[in-house]
């Protein structure tokens, strides 16, 4: 199997393999990417711990092997902040392979609230590590008794860290309480260059001092035209160049970051999030303060992205900040409310029955059936840029996923069908391309290995 970037030109052929031997290769992909107590996200283009792919890395680890799952939630929780943020990178040695490495973000040394070590990065991810837990628990529970402890003595020592994370998503990312996340960068997103962003990303101006600086991304992958512009990555490096200057202190970020975006779909997650863990809390004494902000902030957070939805389309929108504007755009995000719950009846049909319109999950011309990061008939859809079009099937775990937790079944089933459709031609690709199945990114990512492991064990 092969460990390299894919080919620019893949083949539209696709073989399906049995769910035996994509499970097979599952976990070879994801034995290859570990590290010993980390896995990497990638094996060239990504070589360390993200975080967001952690969590879901560790539910399809949990699959093999429950205390392997709770080791890699145990050295991502190790990376926390003092203020409770969890970084969205945590730097493995092979610091010279990714740009920006830890360097670059210095949080070493202008961060007080970061660890000494290891090296992380200074922003966070999407908050999906509750999600993680509830399923690695609900993993262990099937096992025998030994992993049922393992698990049970994993969620005693995490529960301290995964309150302070939600708490500072709460309180620092939410100071005014409108019940959505504010993000001060696209990777905080984890949808770098989703259309989402252009608007509050055009008013993101590079000064000439930002220091110059060589990627390695471009390197990597054999189509570079599937990567974000270099253009988008001045403004990324732009961003960290103003963190940098307020030592990344959360208040002054707040003020001054020329990036300021509530982000719906992180909100829905993250509300998601709180009831996961406040169910996890539920039965044991002494977390019943928790377990009702817990509920509190699930509450805030799923009417926050309720009251987001555009009347005209029915989606979910993001909110810039800066200029107090909603934020209009037909990706995935928009269907944030379905993971979350919160609309009323007829607008939650509207919505389930927009996602199975042709405009999104049954446009006639996509390969598998699960939404595409941009709809295709948007006029910024791109099928083989990154999240500007592509499919990516660790998404379509994540509704389905959230359909089973809702009590949608078929839903849930039916997406883990479509996501296997795509998942099956064996490369284990980063994104599709929704109209050709074609493998974009990079090969034998983690979180797509993981997805499978979970759909197939
Ligand atoms: C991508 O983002 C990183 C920056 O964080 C990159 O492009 O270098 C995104 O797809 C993000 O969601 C993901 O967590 C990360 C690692 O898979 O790659």
């Amino acid at each position: 199997m092969s460990t390299t970037a894919l080919p620019a030109d893949p083949p539209i052929q696709r073989t399906r393999l049995t769910d035996e031997v994509l499970a097979a290769q599952a976990a070879y992909i994801l034995r290859g990417n570990d590290l010993g107590s980390m896995t990497t996200a990638a094996p060239r283009l990504y070589p360390h711990m993200w975080s967001w792919d952690a969590a879901f890395i560790a539910i399809g680890i949990a699959r093999l092997n429950v205390g392997r799952a709770i080791t890699e939630m145990d050295t991502l929780l190790g990376a926390q902040w003092s203020t409770g943020m969890i970084p969205h990178i945590v730097f493995s040695d092979d610091d010279a392979a990714y740009f920006p490495g830890p360097q670059r973000w210095g949080c070493g040394t202008l961060a007080p609230a970061a660890p000494r070590t290891p090296a992380t990065s200074g922003i966070c991810q999407p908050p999906v590590h509750a999600i993680a837990v509830k399923r690695i628990l609900e993993t262990a529970h099937r096992r025998g008794r030994a992993e049922r402890q393992a698990g049970e003595e994993f969620l005693q020592r995490a529960w301290g860290p995964l309150m302070r994370w939600h708490r500072w998503l709460a309180e620092k990312r939410d100071p005014d309480q409108t019940g959505r996340v504010t993000v001060h960068h696209g990777w905080e997103s984890g949808m770098d260059n989703s259309p989402r962003w252009d608007g509050p990303y055009s008013r993101v101006h590079v000064r000439d001092e930002l220091p110059p600086y060589q990627r390695m991304d471009t390197h990597v992958v054999g189509d570079t035209s599937t990567r974000p512009s270099d253009r988008e990555y001045d403004r990324y490096l732009w961003l960290i160049e103003e963190m940098r200057r307020v030592g990344y202190d959360d208040a002054q970020i707040r003020l001054t970051s020329s990036f300021a975006v509530e982000d719906v779909f992180t909100s829905a997650i993250f509300a998601l999030a709180c009831d996961a863990l406040a169910d996890l809390g539920e039965s044991t004494p002494g977390r019943s303060r928790d377990v009702r902000d817990l509920r509190e902030w699930a509450g805030r957070f799923r009417a926050g992205v309720a009251k987001s939805v555009d009347p005209e389309s029915g989606l979910a929108r993001d909110r810039d900040v800066r200029t107090g504007k909603w934020l209009s755009s037909q990706t995935l995000a928009g269907f944030a409310p379905l993971l979350c719950g919160g609309l009323d009846r007829p607008a939650e049909l509207r919505l389930t029955e927009l996602l199975d319109s042709p405009q999104w999950c049954g446009h006639p011309a996509l390969l598998a059936a699960v939404p595409p990061s941009t709809a295709v008939g948007s006029p910024h859809f791109r099928q083989r840029e990154y999240w500007r079009g592509p499919q990516w099937p660790v998404m379509a775990w994540l509704f389905s996923w959230s359909f089973a937790e809702r009590g949608w079944p078929d839903r849930a089933a039916f997406l883990r069908e479509e996501g296997l459709k795509l998942i099956g031609d064996g490369t284990f690709a980063e994104y599709y391309d929704p109209l050709t199945g074609g493998p974009l990114g990079s090969a034998n990512q983690s979180w797509t290995a993981a997805a499978a492991l979970d759909w197939l064990c």
